[in-house]
């Protein structure tokens, strides 16, 4: 049977990574397959829409360089309302260098990802080195890594032989947990995927973003958990009224998957 035809709660207890195996038990508790991107630009910001949006997300996927005031204090703030709300916290950081180079931008600088992350991801442009250097950091700390098989926006050039070179690196490296992709990418062992690029509104933005529904990501496709931004708290939204709205779609699309 499928991985996709099977229930998150099984998956994760048969789950040999204890990242996922967290994941897929906090997504059964909450009923939730909905991960909160939240794109602002502030600390106060951040925290507020953590603490507001947490009680229906599995997942808040930060980008920590584009807060203006960050400092360690937001990280500790962050990691207790992860704690409170019973979510994990997915840093979108895209590493891109050299082995020995992400390890020193995953491990140090003001950042410190590896330390407060569940979950980061990379790009494998460098070859199979990123993901090791990555490893050596975020190993030890129980961490996990996504690859970035594809991308949401127009015109992108993940596609082919580069996706598939995504999914043999996956395959073969225990740290990887799964993919940012659009679907379901192999059957080899349980590697899950996420979404972003996935809204109820039908129009997509200005600077080449595609908005997919929930049912095409997750019942159709296979995917896991669909990443919503903008969809949540743009302009005139009330972000707990749509976080309920999403979480509640997504569930829908999987519970239509599963008894297919
Ligand atoms: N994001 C994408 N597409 C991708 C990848 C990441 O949109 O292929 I990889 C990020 C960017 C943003 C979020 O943080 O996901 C989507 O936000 P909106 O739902 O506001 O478009």
């Amino acid at each position: 049977v499928s991985f996709s035809q099977q229930t998150y709660a099984s998956r994760g207890e048969k789950h040999a990574h204890p990242v996922i195996k967290q994941l897929f038990a906090t997504m059964e508790r909450k009923k939730s397959n909905l991960s909160l991107a939240a794109d602002v630009g502030t600390k106060a910001e951040l925290l507020e829409i953590a603490n507001k949006v947490g009680p229906y997300i599995c997942v808040l996927k930060t980008h920590v360089d584009i807060i203006s005031d960050f400092d360690r204090d937001l990280v500790d703030q962050l990691q207790a309302l992860a704690a409170k709300h019973d979510f994990l916290i997915f840093e979108d950081r895209k590493f891109a260098d050299i082995g020995n180079t992400v390890k020193l931008q995953y491990g140090g600088g003001i950042y410190r990802i590896a330390d407060w992350a569940h979950i980061t991801n990379c790009h494998v442009i460098p070859g199979e080195g990123i993901i090791h250097g990555l490893a050596e950091v975020g190993m030890p700390k129980g961490r996990g890594l996504l690859l970035l098989a594809e991308m949401s926006s127009k015109g992108m050039l993940a596609t082919g032989t580069y996706t598939d070179k995504n999914v043999e690196m996956a395959v073969n490296n225990d740290f990887v947990v799964g993919f940012i992709g659009s679907r379901r990418f192999t059957e080899e062992r349980d590697l899950i995927t996420m979404t972003p690029g996935v809204g109820l509104h039908a129009s997509d933005d200005a600077l080449g973003q595609q908005y997919r529904t929930p049912e095409q990501i997750i019942t159709e496709n296979g995917s896991d958990i669909i990443i919503v931004g903008r969809g949540i708290y743009g302009p005139g939204k009330d972000p707990v009224a749509e976080a309920q709205r999403y979480r509640e779609a997504g569930w829908n699309a999987y519970l239509n998957r599963i008894n297919l």
